[in-house]
């Protein structure tokens, strides 16, 4: 069996990269991150798959593949997109006769490999990785495109690039090229409006829901990315014990809080707070905020703290806009190699 990946987050890039390359390289069968159940809170996936002729039930979610990788010890390929590190919800199942095979990413460097298999680095500098499959599915392998293939990939540069808005940290001139071959400009803006707020709304989701939503782990230290102020998402209804039980149940030393929302006036905002409960260590903890202050890139300046019974942490606003956690989980991992070697 062949399966191609996408990254942790499950996002719209990932979930869309996932179908469309296994699809353009007839792999067997792309697997998206989230449980079967997970996505449907995930509403801008969602709604981006109803709009392409993908039958859902194709697709392999992570609790499958687990369920069934557990059991069977048959071999494996493994492709990833939209990452190039086999994250830990995979690699516990990856051991002999279990291989990455290929690997197709917009993160330095992207990486992407052409039809005799071989690694291809992609010289173009891109906002997400469906920009990439975007140059795959138009020069290497028109043959085998589907019509909503090009459709699917531009909803995602859509959410990446802020509908190509040149000064978005991540947006590219490509990303912005492309998108203008994407017809109407108005209806495009529809588009992109009507899938950040699918993506953003999570009023409805449970204080456990927003944190799976959009979350990354590295050992144990996971960040959780959230569409509303800290100080708001802390006083949602049974705050303490569902971060609790969030803790325990990803075996979590660390867990931080990284928000991305708009307030009223339409203006942007992110956030970060390191969440402290009771067991935790809070040496570790010092040491790890202090890496993470000391990247003078991400701005960050302390607007006080948060207090939910045992739940308490300091809570800052990032200066930098641009940055995302993609710069945020490497300084994590630099931080978590530095412990390892201190032991
Ligand atoms: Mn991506």
């Amino acid at each position: 069996m062949h399966i191609v990946a996408g990254n942790e987050s499950a996002d719209v890039d990932s979930a869309v990269c996932s179908i469309v390359l296994a699809l353009l390289t007839s792999i067997d069968v792309p697997l998206v991150q989230c449980s079967r159940e997970a996505l449907e809170r995930k509403l801008d996936v969602k709604w981006a798959l109803e709009q392409s002729e993908v039958n859902i039930r194709y697709i392999l979610f992570i609790d499958e593949f687990t369920h069934w990788a557990q059991k069977s010890d048959a071999q494996v390929g493994l492709s990833l997109v939209d990452h190039h590190q086999v994250p830990t919800s995979l690699k516990q199942h990856m051991s002999q006769g279990r291989m990455v095979i290929k690997c197709v990413d917009h993160h330095e460097p992207a990486l992407s490999w052409n039809k005799q298999g071989d690694m291809v680095h992609i010289k173009t500098q891109v906002g997400s990785c469906a920009s990439v499959l975007a140059i795959l599915t138009e020069c290497q392998y028109r043959e085998s495109v589907k019509e909503w293939c090009p459709v699917l990939l531009m909803y995602a540069v859509l959410l990446d690039t802020q509908n190509g808005v040149a000064t978005y940290g991540k947006t590219t001139p490509f990303d912005v090229q492309l998108l203008s071959h994407r017809g109407d400009p108005r209806k495009r803006a529809r588009t992109f409006q009507h899938l950040q707020t699918l993506r953003d709304d999570q009023s409805a989701f449970t204080v456990i829901e927003c944190l799976e939503n959009d979350y990354k782990q590295h050992v144990h230290v996971g960040i959780a990315m959230l569409r509303e102020p800290i100080f708001r998402f802390v006083k949602r209804p049974h705050f303490e014990q569902e971060v609790t039980s969030f803790v325990k149940r990803h075996h979590l030393e660390h867990l931080l809080f990284m928000t991305l929302f708009m307030d009223a006036d339409g203006e942007k905002h992110r956030e970060l707070a390191l969440v402290s409960l009771p067991r935790m260590d809070d040496d570790a903890k010092r040491s790890l905020m202090q890496v993470l202050q000391q990247c003078k890139t991400l701005q960050w300046y302390g607007v006080g703290s948060f207090v939910t019974g045992d739940v308490v942490g300091p809570v800052y606003k990032q200066g930098n806009l641009a940055a995302s956690r993609k710069k945020v989980m490497p300084l994590v991992q630099q931080w978590i190699a530095q412990q390892a070697k201190q032991e």
